[in-house]
């Protein structure tokens, strides 16, 4: 070694030559062979170890309800090692900030794909135009954004919640149609989800468009209760001190319904299958079925949350450059007492 330095001496014309070459051309060698990419891969963690699989980023807006746990759950188990992927799951917790913040960190971890699950509608024109820029797919899932420029995604998986919103409207029609009640004035208050919400503006508005066919349907009030059980007992306990006549209860999720079904038994108030309070709930998770079953809960207008099976499926067509839909809804059903129990048994969620 000590021989080879001096030769080098000799050739460079001192310490101080040598000590550039080691500094400049060193380094020079092995970053051009690739020798300190490890370096940069331990800033990406998910470089690790997933050469060959897709990076997707997943942005779920929160844990409020049993239907997203249903959710979340679906796209996990399609998304694994075993099917070829990397998931990087970041849950916002209900807030759009959070929601912003994990999508610019998966843009800035240049995942391969980003899958979110918007908490509202309006305010992502930037971040997803910043996703755009970075040559990055999004795939919008469960609810819609509002945006200007519909380039600035490539398809969205979800329900038609408008939809959603005309059968609970056209199943309260059979319903009085049934008693006998269609000259009587009938009292509903409505439990809305998230204000702003794909989920809570079809709902409503689906639901508005049959009941304004009718006139002896009154909507005394609709306040939001967030889509949680918590805030569906507090809202609906103040409601019912307020207005002593109800005779619908239309909930927007599983949830609030059995926080407001804890109010009015609290407020010793008759509900469901021969109660004072018809009850209209959404989504159709397992333990609302089995109330459903128990005629606590008359009708359950389902809204399906099994929705990870159609993002392998485009991730799989966006691979192999074939075309994919702008849009793709999934199937749902409405379940009463009548229907419930063929499918309760194969309901895992
Ligand atoms: O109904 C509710 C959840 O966006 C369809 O969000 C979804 C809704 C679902 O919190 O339970």
């Amino acid at each position: 070694m000590k021989k080879i330095l001096e030769k080098l001496e000799e050739i460079f014309f001192g310490h101080v030559g040598i000590c550039i070459l080691l500094l400049c051309v060193v380094p020079f060698i092995f970053v051009s062979h690739g020798l300190f990419r490890e370096i940069e891969v331990e800033q990406q963690p998910f470089d690790v170890g997933t050469e060959d699989l897709i990076v997707v980023g997943f942005s779920q807006l929160g844990s409020e309800s049993g239907w997203r746990t249903a959710h979340t759950l679906s796209v996990q188990e399609a998304l694994t090692k075993d099917t070829g992927y990397f998931l990087i799951f970041n849950n916002a917790r209900q807030m759009q900030e959070n929601q912003i913040k994990a999508i610019r960190s998966f843009i800035s971890q240049r995942v391969d794909y980003i899958v979110f699950a918007p908490v509202i509608e309006s305010g992502w024109d930037t971040v997803l135009q910043e996703a755009k820029d970075a040559g990055i797919p999004v795939i919008i899932i469960d609810r819609m954004v509002n945006i200007k420029d519909d380039s600035l995604y490539t398809t969205w998986i979800g329900t038609d919640a408008w939809e959603e919103g005309r059968k609970a409207g056209r199943w309260l029609e059979g319903y009085l149609r049934e008693k006998n009640r269609q000259a009587e004035r009938i009292n509903i208050v409505v439990l809305q989800g998230t204000i702003g919400s794909t989920a809570e503006i079809g709902r409503s508005e689906g639901f508005e468009e049959i009941a304004a066919m009718h006139e002896n349907w009154r909507i005394l009030e609709s306040a939001t209760a967030d889509f949680t059980a918590a805030k569906g007992k507090e809202v609906m306990a103040e409601m019912l001190c307020r207005y002593p006549k109800i005779d619908v209860l239309v909930s927007q999720n599983d949830d609030m319904t059995m926080g407001a079904i804890e109010a009015m038994q609290e407020a010793g108030v008759s509900f469901g299958e021969n109660g004072q309070v018809a009850v209209i709930s959404f989504d159709a998770i397992r333990d609302a079925l089995e109330m459903v079953d128990e005629g606590h809960i008359n009708v359950d207008i389902e809204c399906n949350p099994v929705q990870g099976s159609y993002i392998d499926m485009i991730i799989q067509k966006l691979e192999n450059g074939e075309q994919v839909e702008r849009s793709y809804v999934v199937e749902e059903n409405i379940f009463t007492k009548d229907n419930v129990g063929r499918f309760l048994e194969d309901r895992t969620y």
